[in-house]
């Protein structure tokens, strides 16, 4: 078996076409090597894709960049908002990606993409195929929060999920389609629970994996800004109230 840098095997598992989706707001200084990391992973495969970036709201180079990638490879699509947020990025991600797996990471090089191989090799087997940061590169203080939070929708929502915003998830297009959508969802970061908690209430099966998280290299972080939680905290108390349904816990 060859290896890749990173110490991946060169055996790939199934993805048969793949869209991947990346929300970006002032990502001037990563989005290029995002979109080439994800142009290599379909290339990789030799199977039809497409690198599918939303951008809502960027006031820095981001869309002049996005235009360049765009007129060098018809791979590359952007999809333009008005600034709504992470949430409403990413739901409108999946509703337009056109291929039968969608992977949904960020542009922000947090993530190493050749890892897709991590969730690939599940993709036969579950629905959706998610990661965990099994070592978080970020501040204790942010860690913190993150735990409460994952406790909290673990705890709401009756699943177990070891990390609810880990941006690294293969859907089959089939949870898109079945979830409606996503029309009507979270449109700041709380989509991310709202997502696994929707699948696994539909009945579908996801699997955690463990991935590598890396610091933010550039650009402007807005996980800990104060509105973006506001806002999650929000939509995760109006979801509570209007969810019904148990959801099951992916196996352990
Ligand atoms: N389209 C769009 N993308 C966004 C928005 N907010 C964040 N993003 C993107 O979503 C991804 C994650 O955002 P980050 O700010 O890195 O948030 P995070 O990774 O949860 O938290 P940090 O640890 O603070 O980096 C990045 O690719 C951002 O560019 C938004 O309002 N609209
Ligand atoms: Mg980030």
């Amino acid at each position: 078996m060859a290896g890749r840098p990173g110490g991946e095997p060169a055996v790939l598992h199934g993805l048969r076409s793949l869209s991947i989706v990346l929300p970006a707001r002032d990502e001037a200084a990563n989005i290029a090597a995002v979109v080439a990391a994800g142009l290599r992973e379909i290339h990789l495969r030799q199977i039809p894709g497409e690198v599918l970036v939303v951008d809502d709201g960027s006031e820095d180079a981001t869309p002049r960049i996005l235009r360049a990638l765009v007129a060098g490879d018809e791979r590359v699509r952007v999809l333009r908002l008005p600034a709504r947020g992470y949430g409403a990025a990413v739901a409108a991600g999946l509703a337009e990606a056109r291929f039968e797996h969608i992977f949904c990471t960020d542009a922000d090089q947090q993530f190493d993409l050749r890892e897709l191989v991590r969730l690939e090799r599940h993709c036969m087997a579950h629905d959706v195929v998610v990661g965990f940061r099994a070592m978080r590169a970020d501040p204790l203080h942010r860690r913190a929060y993150g735990w409460a939070w994952n406790q909290s929708i673990n705890t709401a929502f009756g699943v177990r999920l070891r990390d609810v915003d880990c941006a690294f998830k293969l859907l089959h297009r089939r949870v898109v389609d079945r979830l409606g959508g996503p029309v009507g969802w979270s449109e700041g970061a709380f989509v991310s629970g709202e997502l696994l908690v929707r699948a696994l209430a539909a009945g579908f099966s996801v699997r955690e994996v463990p991935v590598s998280h890396f610091p933010r290299p550039a650009g402007r972080a807005s996980g800990a800004d104060p509105r973006v939680i506001g806002r999650a905290v929000v939509d995760f108390a109006r979801f509570y109230g209007t969810f019904t349904t148990s959801p099951r816990s992916p196996p352990a």
